[in-house]
């Protein structure tokens, strides 16, 4: 690993100061089950195509992150096979004929060791990345999470992933009240909701950053050199 010690990436609301050596990649939810037909994401009745533009990027930002030896987490969404993570209010929230557990397509909806499950293959963690498997929308809430990023001393997240407003945003406030600063590079995270997606990224940088700063993912490649 040959850090150069930090990169200033321009972003809003304003510069973003990355320290390679302390910031980590964490890629939420690049599932199948949220990107692909047949999955969790589209038995809610969502157009799951709105995802797929997050992957070329995604996939730009992580060579990049194990090229320099930066750390890579990657998050899923998804339940024990006996569901008994999974409280009742999630299971029945909505008026959806498939439910969580349900057998779809790509197997049992948002259950652990499914084929819905997986990551989708151009984003396949590699075997030394952590992989969190979060019961929630956030990645913080009954997980070893920030243990896992205090171990390495991480305090800067580059969060990326599906969707923005639900789990990036969940575990983006997480995150923030965890006192890491948070880059979120707008084209590497995205929403079955356009509308939803631009609200999200305009709370993230609103009263001067509230919750952290926006960029996109060729500045930050830029940036890092
Ligand atoms: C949702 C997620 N949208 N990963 N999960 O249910 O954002």
């Amino acid at each position: 690993m040959n850090f150069s010690p930090t990169a200033i990436v321009p972003a809003e609301p304003y510069e973003f100061t990355l320290t390679p050596s302390a910031c980590a990649l964490l890629i939420i939810d690049m599932q199948r089950d949220f990107l692909e037909p047949g999955g969790f994401g589209e038995a809610l009745g969502n157009d799951v195509s709105f995802l797929r533009r997050t992957i070329a990027p995604n996939e730009r930002l992580l060579a990049a992150w194990r090229q320099r030896g930066m750390t890579v987490m990657h998050t899923r969404e998804g339940h024990r096979p006996d569901l008994s993570d999974l409280p009742a209010a999630k299971l029945g929230r909505g008026r959806s004929s498939l439910r969580i557990g349900d057998v779809g397509p790509m197997g049992r909806l948002l259950v652990r060791g499914e084929p819905g499950h997986a990551i989708i293959s151009q984003l396949s963690p590699a075997f030394d990345e952590v992989v969190i498997d979060k019961p929630g929308k956030g990645a913080f809430w009954a997980t070893d999470l920030h243990d896992e990023l205090q171990r390495r001393q991480i305090r800067q997240l580059v969060i990326t992933g599906v969707t923005t407003e639900v789990c990036v945003h969940t575990t983006l406030r997480e995150a923030n009240d965890r006192g890491y600063e948070c880059l979120v590079p707008a084209d590497c995270v995205g929403s079955y909701f356009p509308e939803l997606h631009l609200a999200a990224l305009a709370m993230i940088k609103a009263q001067d950053g509230i919750f952290g700063w926006v960029s996109d993912s060729n500045k930050i490649l830029t940036a890092l050199g």
